[in-house]
């Protein structure tokens, strides 16, 4: 029988970006890790997320020693695109930060990190069911768990919950504890990743009364098309050619003219929702990433923000166990939710810019057409999305 560490320095509960390169750092830093997820390896690399990255995530990647791949096949965009109604304006990201960000798909740098974990032979076990954290707030917290039947308990120093918007961690935080803040869109985005060149050669997104539409990509033959649709509606309404139509409508006649349209291999659609959940600390237990907070998708921030809250945590284990100095860790949740804040406000601020609201009056919508002007003739305006798009500093 497979036997399962009994005892580790810091367990992780949750085997996403954030749970694994948090692994990798706190492994590089000569620190024990034990990280454990329901799902299987197989689940985990085959989901389809997020597939911008910010400088800072791509230079925490390279330091950790998982960049090889990214590196070669990552592929930097200087700028990116708003469109409404079919005029075009382009955010120099260049010109205004002197950064670019970088497109490579989360499940490519899901499974860099898993590979790497394992070529360490790293205790990353998959399929676990029924994962528990317990005594959170004694000084000897544990995180029990279930494995082909038979039950496990991981005796931890501290327990971090990596374990995503649906996770258990969050939910072993008493409710008097916890304060959580949350708005629901009244919209979903429905997805797309074909086998197909891009339509341009740096990412679009486009607000038109027939609602959002965003065009990005995976590498230079591979593209990630998304519309936004009704919550409830169901991808079977969706067959390739009415996505086609309808994000040519949304791209208008001058953008649509280069569309591959490829047959599509993947197709969902994603809920879209701002939350932030405060404090990121019960006792023993902390919480990185969408177990703490959910941005919407149009700003590309929650894969950035689960990294940056891991590379926090990070620094402040170091100085835990090498310093003996646990102010890093007591000020882990005040340091995080600064910065969580201003990247919510930036997600939403976006999101309601490029989306068809449906409560929207005549006077909101002449607001957003406003506001896409002065982005336009302002370069001010245009610098401050750049400066939010590339991703703010970690220590703000
Ligand atoms: P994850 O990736 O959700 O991983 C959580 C892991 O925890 C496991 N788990 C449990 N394990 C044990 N016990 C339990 N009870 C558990 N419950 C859950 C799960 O199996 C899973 O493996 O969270 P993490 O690591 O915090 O990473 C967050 C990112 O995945 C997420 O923020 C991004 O994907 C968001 N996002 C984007 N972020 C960007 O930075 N740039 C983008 O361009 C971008 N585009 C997107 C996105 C998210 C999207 N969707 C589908 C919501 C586009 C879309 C459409
Ligand atoms: C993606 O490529 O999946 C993507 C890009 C930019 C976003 C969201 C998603 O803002």
């Amino acid at each position: 029988m497979t036997q399962y560490p009994r005892k580790t320095q810091v367990g992780i509960i949750g085997s996403g970006p954030a749970g694994l390169m948090l692994s990798q750092l706190l492994h590089n830093a000569g620190i024990d890790n034990v990280v454990i997820d329901r799902q299987s390896r197989e689940h985990i690399e085959a989901r389809v997320r997020a597939g911008v990255l910010e400088q800072g995530t791509v230079k925490a990647l390279h330091e950790a020693g998982v960049s090889q791949r990214l590196l070669a096949e990552g592929l930097p965009h200087d700028g990116f695109h708003l469109s409404f109604d079919g005029e075009l304006h382009r955010i120099d990201l260049k010109k205004h930060t002197g950064q670019h960000v970088t497109v490579y798909g989360q499940t490519e740098l899901t499974k860099d990190l898993i590979q790497r974990r394992l070529d360490q032979n790293a205790p990353l076990i998959f399929s676990a069911d029924n994962v528990t954290p317990d005594a959170l707030i004694s000084q000897s917290p544990c995180i029990h768990f279930e494995k082909d039947g038979t039950r496990h308990t991981v005796q931890c120093e501290f327990v971090v919950g990596c374990d995503g918007f649906h996770g258990i961690s969050r939910q072993s935080i008493p409710d008097d504890v916890l304060r959580v803040f949350e708005r629901v869109y009244p919209f979903g985005w429905l997805g797309i990743l074909c086998e197909a060149p891009p339509i341009a050669e740096e990412l679009i997104y486009a607000n038109h009364p027939n609602g959002f539409a965003l065009c990005s990509m995976r590498s230079p033959s591979r593209s990630r098309y998304y519309i936004q649709c009704d919550t409830n509606d169901n991808i079977e309404n969706w067959d390739d050619a009415r996505f086609y139509d309808e994000l040519e409508i949304r791209l208008g006649d001058s953008i649509a003219a280069s569309l591959v349209r490829g047959d599509s291999f993947e197709k969902s659609i994603a809920p879209l929702r701002s939350f932030v959940a405060e404090p990121m600390r019960y006792g023993n237990l902390f919480l990185a990433g969408d177990a703490a907070h959910i941005v919407p998708p149009t700003g590309a921030k929650g894969l950035n923000l689960a990294i940056a809250d891991v590379r926090i945590l990070h620094d402040a284990f170091i100085k835990h166990y090498r310093q003996k100095d646990s102010s890093g860790l007591e000020n882990y949740s005040t340091t995080c939710l600064q910065r969580v804040w201003k990247v919510e406000r930036f997600s939403w601020y976006l999101s309601m810019l490029m989306h068809q609201i449906p409560t929207h009056s005549d006077f909101e919508k002449k607001m957003q057409r406003a506001e896409f002007d002065y982005i336009r003739d302002s370069e001010a305006a245009s610098k401050s999305i750049a400066e939010n798009y590339i991703g703010l500093p970690l220590n703000i």
